[in-house]
Formats: C-alpha cells, sequence, structure tokens
C-alpha cells in the first residue's frame, strides 16, 4: 500500500519555464506554497525551452533514486531530458524534455493515441504534435516511477489541453497515480466567444462536436475533453468556467482552483502610495511628450485609465471599453468636467515598428526638459554670483537674451498641426485593426476638447521601451484605474494584478474574478473592485454602467482615490496563494483518496462538504471614527463580521471617510 502522507508530486503544464501567456503566471506564483508543502518531492515537468532554461534552470543531478533511474531510461531512448532548479522563488525541481528529441516516436505515439483513446490527429497541426510528445514523455516518466517506488503515493496534476494527453495515458494504461486534470479556460469557449455567439444563453444547446468540426479544432477538443473523463479529479479556476466546463466538456468539475497571487506587502501602507506617485509622474513624462502641441489640460487634474491583455478584442472587451470612453467623453464634456482622462490600451498586436511622430514627441519633451536644466544651472550660477557681490537678483536679470532665443526655439518646436495619434506604433494591418476602426467610428481623436484622450499601445511594456519606459507592472502602479470589462474570461489576472497592487479596476460577472469577488466580499465597489453586469443586462446597458463607473470614479478627490487604493490593497491578502492554495490542496487530497482508497480509514472526500457553510462574505469597510482616542472602547468595531486574523492588527486610516477598518481576512472553507 503507497503512503499518501508523503506523496510525490508532479504537475505538468507547456508552460513550465516557457512562458505564453496566463497559466506561467499561475504556476511560477504557485511554487513557494508548494515547494513549502511539498520540498523535494515536488517537480514540475514541461517541455524544454532553450531559450528560457538557459538563463532559468541550474542543471543538478537527480538524487531521488526512482526519479533518476526514470530518466536514465528515457534518455537510454535518445530523448534529451534536463533536470534542475528552476531559479525562481521557491527554486523547484523541474524535469524538461526536449520534445524535439522525440519527433521519430511521433507516428508511433499518434496511431497510439488513436488505438488507446479513439483521438485522431490531423498531420499539420504542430501545437498537437507537441502536445502529443509531451504527454507520452510524461506518462512514461510517470509510468517509470510509479514501478521504481512502490512506496510513495504518487499525484500527476495536468494543467491545460496542451498537458492532457498525459492524463489520458495514465488512465488508459492504468499508471498507478492520483491524476488531476485542471483547465483554465474551454477549446470551445474561447473560440466560440471570441465570434458572434451569444454564448451563456446557449451555452447547454451547442452541438460540441460539431461546433469543434467547424472551427476545425475537433481533434484538440478531443484532448481536453477525454482528459477532463481520464482523471481521479476534473477542476477549472473559476466557476464560471465550471459551469462552462459542464456542458462543453460534459463532466461537472469536482472542484474550482481559484488563481493566486505572491503577494508583497509593505510594511506601511504609504509606501505603496509613494511608488504610485513616482510611477505616475514617468507616465505623466510620456503624456506631456505624446501630447505635446496639443497638451492643453492639467495633470493635476488628469486620470489614467488602461486596459491590457492579448489582443482578444471581443473576448477582453476592448470593445465595451471603447464605446463607454466615448460616452465618458461626451458626459465630461456636458459637464464641463475640469478632469481628463488619458486611456491606454496595452495589448500585443501586428506592429512594425513605434511611429515617427511617437518618437519625435518623447525626443522633443526630452530636449525641452534639458534645455530647462540647462538655463536653469545657468540662472543658478547667475543668482549665486550677484548675492556673493552683495547685490540682490533682479527677476529680469536671470534670463539672457541667448536663453530666451533658446527656450523659444524649443517653444516652437512644440507647434504642430496634426493632433496627437492614437495609437504609438505602425500597425500591420491599420485599416482592419479592430481598436483602430472603432476608436475612428466613435470619433476619440485626441481634439483638444475632447475629455478622454486615447493611447492604444499595441505592444506589451518592458523597462527598455524607448517610449514608456515602464515595465507593465510599474506601469500598473502609476494609473489610478484598470478596466476590464471581459466577454470570456476564465479568470483574468489584470483586475488581480491592480488589487495587489493598490489600483481600483473595473471588471464583468463574467470573469472569473470578478465572479470570485462578488462571491465573497459583500460590496466589492467599496473595496475599489467595481463589477460591471455583463449577464443580466443588454451591451448597451453594460456599457452605460461601465461608463458611469468610470464617470463617478472622476467625481473622486485626490483624498478620496487614496483612501480607495488603500482600501484595495488591503484586499490582495485574500488573493495570496497563501489561501487559494488551499484548494489546490483539496484536489490533492482528494484525487488521493480515490485512487488510493485502501489507505484511507474513512471515505470523506473533501468535495463532500457543503461550501455554502464554509464561505463567508467580507462585510462592507467599517465606518467609525478614524482616531480612537485613549481608552475607546473598541467593542464598537464589528471584528466578528470581518473574522479577523489574530496576527494583523488593525490599520487605522486618517482619511476623509474617517473610517478605521480592521485588516481583511476571508473566513476560508474548512482547512484540511
Ligand atoms: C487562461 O489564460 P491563457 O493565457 O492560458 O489562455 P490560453 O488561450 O489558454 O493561452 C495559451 C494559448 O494562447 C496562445 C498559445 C496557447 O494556445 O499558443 N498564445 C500565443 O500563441 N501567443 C501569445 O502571446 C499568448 C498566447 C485564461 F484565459 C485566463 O483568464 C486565466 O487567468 C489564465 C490562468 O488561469 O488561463
Ligand atoms: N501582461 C504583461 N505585460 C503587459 C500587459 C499584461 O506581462 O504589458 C500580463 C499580465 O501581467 C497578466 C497577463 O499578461 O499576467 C494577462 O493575464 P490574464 O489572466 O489577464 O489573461 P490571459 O492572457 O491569461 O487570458
Ligand atoms: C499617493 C502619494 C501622494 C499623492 C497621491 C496622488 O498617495 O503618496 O503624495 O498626492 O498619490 O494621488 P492621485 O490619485 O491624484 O494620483
Amino acid at each position: 500500500m503507497r503512503d499518501v502522507n508523503q506523496p510525490l508530486l508532479f504537475e505538468t503544464a507547456w508552460e513550465v519555464v516557457n512562458k505564453v501567456g496566463g497559466i506561467y503566471t499561475v504556476i511560477k506564483t504557485k511554487v513557494p506554497v508548494t515547494v513549502q508543502e511539498y520540498g523535494d518531492r515536488y517537480h514540475l515537468t514541461g517541455p524544454w525551452n532553450r531559450f528560457s532554461a538557459h538563463v532559468e534552470v541550474e542543471e543538478i543531478e537527480p538524487d531521488n533514486a526512482a526519479i533518476k533511474k526514470a530518466i536514465e531510461s528515457i534518455r537510454a531512448e535518445g530523448i534529451q531530458v534536463l533536470y534542475g532548479r528552476w531559479l525562481i522563488d521557491g527554486a523547484p525541481r523541474v524535469i524538461l524534455f526536449d520534445i524535439g528529441s522525440a519527433a521519430h516516436k511521433l507516428d508511433e505515439w499518434k496511431g497510439d493515441l488513436w488505438r488507446l483513446a479513439g483521438i485522431p490527429s490531423p498531420p499539420n497541426d504542430i501545437e498537437t504534435n507537441d502536445s502529443i510528445l509531451l504527454g507520452y514523455l510524461n506518462a512514461w516518466l510517470f509510468d517509470e516511477v510509479a514501478k521504481n517506488d512502490t512506496e510513495h503515493a504518487i499525484i500527476a496534476q495536468f494543467h491545460e489541453w496542451q498537458a492532457g494527453v498525459g492524463a489520458v495515458l495514465c488512465n488508459k494504461r492504468k499508471i498507478d497515480v492520483a491524476t488531476i486534470f485542471t483547465t483554465h479556460a474551454t477549446l470551445l469557449g474561447r473560440y466560440l466567444c471570441a465570434g458572434n455567439v451569444d454564448f451563456y444563453n446557449h451555452l447547454k444547446h451547442f452541438n460540441v462536436d460539431e461546433e469543434a468540426g467547424k472551427r476545425g479544432i475537433y481533434h484538440r477538443y478531443c484532448i481536453e475533453r477525454a482528459a477532463a473523463h481520464c482523471v481521479d479529479v476534473f477542476t477549472t479556476v473559476s466557476n464560471i468556467t465550471a459551469y462552462e466546463a459542464e456542458y462543453l466538456l460534459k463532466r461537472k468539475p469536482d472542484g474550482v482552483l481559484p488563481n493566486g497571487l505572491n503577494v508583497v506587502k509593505f510594511s506601511a501602507m504609504h509606501e505603496f502610495q509613494n511608488l504610485h506617485q513616482v510611477a505616475k509622474d514617468r507616465i505623466s513624462h510620456f503624456v506631456r511628450g505624446h501630447f505635446y502641441g496639443h497638451y492643453n489640460f492639467d495633470l493635476e487634474n488628469t486620470l489614467y485609465f488602461f486596459t491590457a491583455g492579448r489582443y482578444e478584442y471581443r473576448n477582453k472587451g476592448i470593445d465595451m471599453y471603447i464605446e463607454a470612453l466615448a460616452r465618458l467623453n461626451g458626459r465630461l464634456k456636458a459637464c464641463n468636467s475640469p478632469m481628463t482622462v488619458v486611456a491606454f490600451i496595452i495589448t500585443p498586436g501586428k506592429v512594425n515598428s513605434f511611429t515617427v511622430e511617437t518618437l519625435k514627441g518623447q525626443a522633443l519633451i526630452k530636449q525641452l526638459e534639458d534645455t530647462v536644466q540647462e538655463v536653469s544651472s545657468r540662472i543658478g550660477k547667475r543668482i549665486f554670483e550677484m548675492a556673493s557681490r552683495g547685490h540682490e537678483p533682479q527677476a529680469d536679470d536671470l534670463l539672457t537674451e541667448q536663453d530666451r532665443v533658446l527656450l523659444k526655439r524649443r517653444v516652437f518646436a512644440l507647434k504642430r498641426d496634426a493632433l496627437p495619434p492614437i495609437v504609438t506604433h505602425n500597425m500591420a494591418n491599420d485599416h482592419e485593426d479592430p481598436v483602430l476602426s472603432q476608436l475612428r467610428s466613435v470619433h476619440l481623436f485626441n481634439n483638444d476638447d475632447d475629455r478622454v484622450k486615447m493611447v492604444f499601445h499595441p505592444e506589451f511594456l518592458n523597462a527598455n521601451n524607448p517610449v514608456i519606459g515602464l515595465d507593465y507592472e510599474e506601469f500598473i502602479r502609476g494609473t489610478h484605474l484598470g478596466v476590464f470589462p471581459s466577454y470570456y474570461e476564465p479568470w483574468g489576472y489584470t483586475p488581480a494584478e491592480c488589487t495587489v497592487m493598490g489600483v481600483p479596476s473595473i471588471t464583468t460577472n463574467l470573469s472569473g474574478f470578478g465572479c470570485f469577488m462578488e462571491d465573497n466580499i459583500v460590496n466589492p465597489q467599496d473595496y475599489g473592485i467595481y463589477i460591471v453586469d455583463r449577464r443580466l443586462k443588454s451591451a448597451d446597458e453594460s456599457i452605460d454602467q461601465l461608463a458611469s463607473f468610470m464617470f463617478d470614479f472622476c467625481q473622486k478627490t485626490r483624498r478620496q482615490r487614496i483612501n480607495q487604493r488603500n482600501r484595495t490593497e488591503r484586499l490582495a491578502d485574500i488573493l495570496d496563494w497563501k489561501r487559494m492554495g488551499i484548494e489546490y490542496m483539496k484536489a490533492r487530497q482528494c484525487a488521493l483518496r480515490r485512487c488510493y482508497p485502501d489507505s484511507f480509514d474513512d471515505s470523506v472526500e473533501p468535495y463532500n462538504e457543503d461550501d455554502e457553510d464554509g464561505y463567508h462574505k467580507l462585510s462592507r469597510p467599517q465606518s467609525i471614527p478614524g482616531t480612537p482616542l485613549p481608552g475607546a472602547d473598541l467593542s464598537t468595531y464589528d471584528l466578528a463580521a470581518l473574522s479577523i486574523s489574530a496576527e494583523l492588527p488593525g490599520i487605522k486610516d486618517h482619511d476623509d471617510d474617517h473610517d478605521l477598518r480592521p485588516p481583511i481576512q476571508l473566513k476560508m472553507k474548512t482547512p484540511l
């Protein structure tokens, strides 16, 4: 009988040491808590991407005898395998397979997959071929390890369909491992939503095989569906995706494993507020350059909104964002608002390079800045010289004629006839690009009287960028509001990332994150989480609601914004893997029980409990006087309602609402 108390854990995904999308963030940020629990019994497996592994993985010798022997036997067949430590927080052990070195096995394995599981694989789908190779290599490894080590229980968790073949093989070949398949989206869901389909209302009625066939993804769909059915425990990342999976993959997920983040808390609240100011100044620097010649707005009364993510125009709700911004523009103009909104769209599109205009704007503002610095240093010297001779400097003496001419030239250079561009890059398909087309159709052209200015940056950010020289994280910090009105979003890391950085955000009740917040917090809006209703409202009503959220946000005073950022940042605790990781523990526990029932005395499954009893919503932020007087009766603080954590002291806020809110902690489902 295998020991279920000291199991080996393998987690496998295409995105191990290989950044593609959100799954990489899941895997990477979760490592510290998993390593804490499993230590050297934890291994991640995936494809060997030589480019990233070269700098991120330190090769070492396997010290677990069963794993060492398994790897040796795979290597003996000519497959290249890298065993090492991934040099990230937690330094987990990784086993990476060179997919190319197994290519000679492809035809044999494709035939086998068809015979064993009835899964077809057309010849030219490279992604599927790679998934098959990865799946067979994983199954090979697990099979060998299970034969070499009969003492310990073994858990294998497979992420997303690209890792699904391994799960199918474990089942069909009866490999003695407990299996979990976690899907972070469904293939069909993503494809159907990107088209013009009323997805959620028709979810129960799609002819799944036909829909998959029509889109040329039938074979991929087969892998995904088979994986979901072949494992001991099937999970997704949110309730909304669980619902979708139930109808599209025809198995109700056993559990939901929401995505967490590694939350780094500052010891004092003001530290992240200061970082906001520093990053905001850097964004403002870009804005001055970008809007040169038309920079007629007051940066003290300017707010930075943004949306970001993969370029899935409809799924990520970029369409709704632009439409709502157009309405916001109208409303701000109509009420003569002093506020200006600079709205960014950051998503990787097909681009050639930065436009000359964009680069020129930054160059001109840099020249002006340098000239002003030179001139002010000369003025300083003159003042010093005069004062040291006993003369009182007069304003007129300070600027020489030469300085005046120089400054005038710089100011003249800032004149331009054309409006500031709405896009920073030359796009490969300017006339067909959906974002540009929509911006043009709603007339958001950065006119002087527009209160909403647009900057479409069709490339992800990085610090070496000559235009906005900020990392994405720094950029988020400098903004005021993240706007993510997604239509299809199994989880959605972007609003979660805003939250842990203390930046309020707008999400929807069709995103996993939005639903999670709605389910767990009594009034998310109070914490800077605005949730647009895209379920029960018409598109037009949802856009209006989004525009209203943004409009109301523009009415806030600086003090209110600072206060709200503090509240938002406090939510970070509930998104930490230390808490979210518990759902992973449950899934593993459940898989062990289902795979090795004889090793357990009872048959209680973690998923049998009544979830409703376990979860507890956060109540509203408490509004009570800000600074309790000495001897104040703290019983007025509704601590019980917030299920206060014993370790965290209450936090005082000196804000205009006179709020004193104890720290937030969710009551969690019963830990295992
Ligand atoms: C989900 O996000 P993902 O990023 O995992 O979404 P996928 O569509 O599954 O991303 C992987 C696919 O996207 C392709 C890649 C994969 O097929 O080939 N791709 C690409 O080709 N180039 C890119 O630059 C980026 C992706 C989900 F949608 C989110 O809501 C969740 O937050 C996330 C984590 O659970 O999983
Ligand atoms: N992101 C990034 N650089 C950018 C903008 C976004 O690295 O300039 C990242 C962001 O940090 C997030 C991911 O892209 O982790 C988007 O993940 P999300 O879960 O929102 O959507 P997905 O792409 O996984 O569907
Ligand atoms: C942070 C800084 C303050 C600054 C404020 C600006 O809180 O610590 O010094 O005044 O940001 O806030 P705003 O919402 O106007 O960018």
